[in-house]
C-alpha cells in the first residue's frame, strides 16, 4: 500500500480530541487517596469496588467501595456480593490508533469497568507494533498474554468474564441492546468520516488531532497532517456516496436523534445504568465530541444530555501510563 492509501486507512479511523486522553489519576492515587478522588471516580469505586483490585490484584482489595471511601478498608466483606466471580487481569494492553472508533469502543468499556490498561499506539504506516500478530487491524487487546481481536468480540469476551452469570441472549432487553450494537458498527461509524473531513478546514482539524496523538515520526507527521487531510477530504466524498449520504450533517444529526429516540426517555438505553450499546455509541462519539462536527451535533440535536450522563458514568480513563 502506498503512503497516501495508508493515510486514508488511518483517516477512516478517525476522531478528535479524546476526552479521556492524557487525564486520569495514577493507580497509586486511586489506592492511597480514595477520599481525594473526584466524584466520577468515587462513584465508580462504589459501583465497581471489585475493579479496584483489577489494578492491584491483592486479596485485601476485595472491598466494599463505600467502606473504602469512608476509610474503613480493613473492615471488609471477603466477597463482593454484586460481582461474586471476579475478573482480575494483571496485564491488559490495547494496541490501537488513538482516534479509531473501534478502539474507542473498547476504551469506553475498559474505562467504565475500571479495568486498568496500557496503550501501545500503532504506527499506521508500518504497523511494526503489531508485527507479532496475524491480525492486521486494530484494536487488538491482550489480557494476561491472551490475544483478543475485533472490538465487538473483545467487548463480548470481557463482558462474559465480568458477568459470567449474564448472557445477552437471556436478559430481557438483549435484543434491543444487540440491535443498537449492530447499528453502531453498520451505521453510526459510517456517518463519521464524511463529517469530520467535510471541508478542508475540518479535515485539517481532524488530522491535527490524529498526528498529534498518533505514533508518527517527524516526517510522517508532516506528510500525514496535510497529505492525509487532503486525501481524506476526497475519500470522504466517496464514502459519502457509498453510504448514500447526501448531507453529512443531516446524517449525523439524524443518527444522534435516532439514538435519542431509542432511549425512549430513559436515562440510558440500559435503563438506570449504561449497557453495552450505550458504551459503544459513547465510545464512537467521544473522539469527535470536541471537533466541529461533534460540537455541531450537540448544539443541533438532543444528544447532549445523554452524552453528559455517559461522561459522568464512564468517568476518568483507567489507562495506565507507562
Ligand atoms: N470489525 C473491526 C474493524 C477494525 C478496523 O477496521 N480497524 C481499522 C482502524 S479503525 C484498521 O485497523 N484498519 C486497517 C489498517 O489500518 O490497516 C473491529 O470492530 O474491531
Amino acid at each position: 500500500m502506498n503512503k497516501v492509501n495508508k493515510l486514508t486507512v488511518l483517516g477512516r479511523a478517525v476522531g478528535g480530541r479524546a476526552s479521556a486522553a492524557g487525564i486520569g489519576l495514577t493507580t497509586q492515587r486511586r489506592l492511597l487517596q480514595p477520599a481525594m478522588l473526584g466524584l466520577n471516580s468515587a462513584s465508580k469505586l462504589q459501583r465497581f469496588p471489585h475493579k479496584l483490585a483489577g489494578h492491584f490484584p491483592l486479596p485485601a482489595l476485595a472491598v466494599s467501595g463505600t467502606r473504602l471511601l469512608s476509610g474503613l478498608a480493613q473492615d471488609v466483606p471477603a466477597e463482593d456480593p454484586v460481582h461474586p466471580k471476579k475478573f482480575l487481569p494483571n496485564d491488559v494492553v490495547l494496541y490501537q490508533y488513538e482516534a479509531c472508533p473501534f478502539c474507542n469502543k473498547v476504551k469506553a468499556f475498559l474505562d467504565y469497568y475500571d479495568i486498568g490498561y496500557k496503550v501501545v499506539e500503532v504506527n499506521p504506516i508500518n504497523k511494526k507494533e503489531i508485527k507479532w500478530s496475524q491480525y492486521k487491524k486494530v484494536p487488538i487487546l491482550t489480557v494476561d498474554g491472551e490475544q483478543m481481536v475485533d472490538s465487538s468480540d473483545i467487548i463480548n469476551k470481557l463482558f462474559q468474564r465480568i458477568h459470567p452469570e449474564k448472557y445477552l441472549d437471556s436478559v430481557p432487553d438483549g435484543d434491543e441492546e444487540r440491535k443498537w450494537l449492530g447499528w453502531v458498527d453498520n451505521h453510526l461509524v459510517h456517518v463519521l468520516s464524511p463529517n469530520i473531513y467535510r471541508s478542508a478546514s475540518e479535515a485539517i482539524e481532524s488530522f491535527d488531532y490524529i498526528t498529534t496523538h498518533g505514533n508518527f515520526s517527524f516526517t510522517e507527521r508532516i506528510i500525514a497532517k496535510y497529505g492525509g487531510a487532503a486525501a481524506m477530504y476526497f475519500v470522504s466524498k466517496k464514502l459519502k456516496k457509498r453510504h448514500s449520504i447526501t448531507d453529512e450533517r443531516a446524517a449525523l444529526y439524524g443518527a444522534a436523534e435516532t439514538w435519542v429516540d431509542a432511549l425512549k426517555g430513559r436515562k440510558f438505553l440500559g435503563g438506570l445504568e449504561p449497557n453495552l450499546a450505550d458504551l459503544a455509541v459513547f465510545g464512537v462519539l467521544r473522539p469527535i465530541r470536541h471537533l466541529k462536527s461533534g460540537r455541531d451535533m450537540v448544539e443541533h440535536t438532543g444528544i447532549g444530555e445523554w452524552y453528559s450522563r455517559m461522561e459522568a458514568a464512564v468517568g476518568e480513563s483507567s489507562r495506565i501510563k507507562v
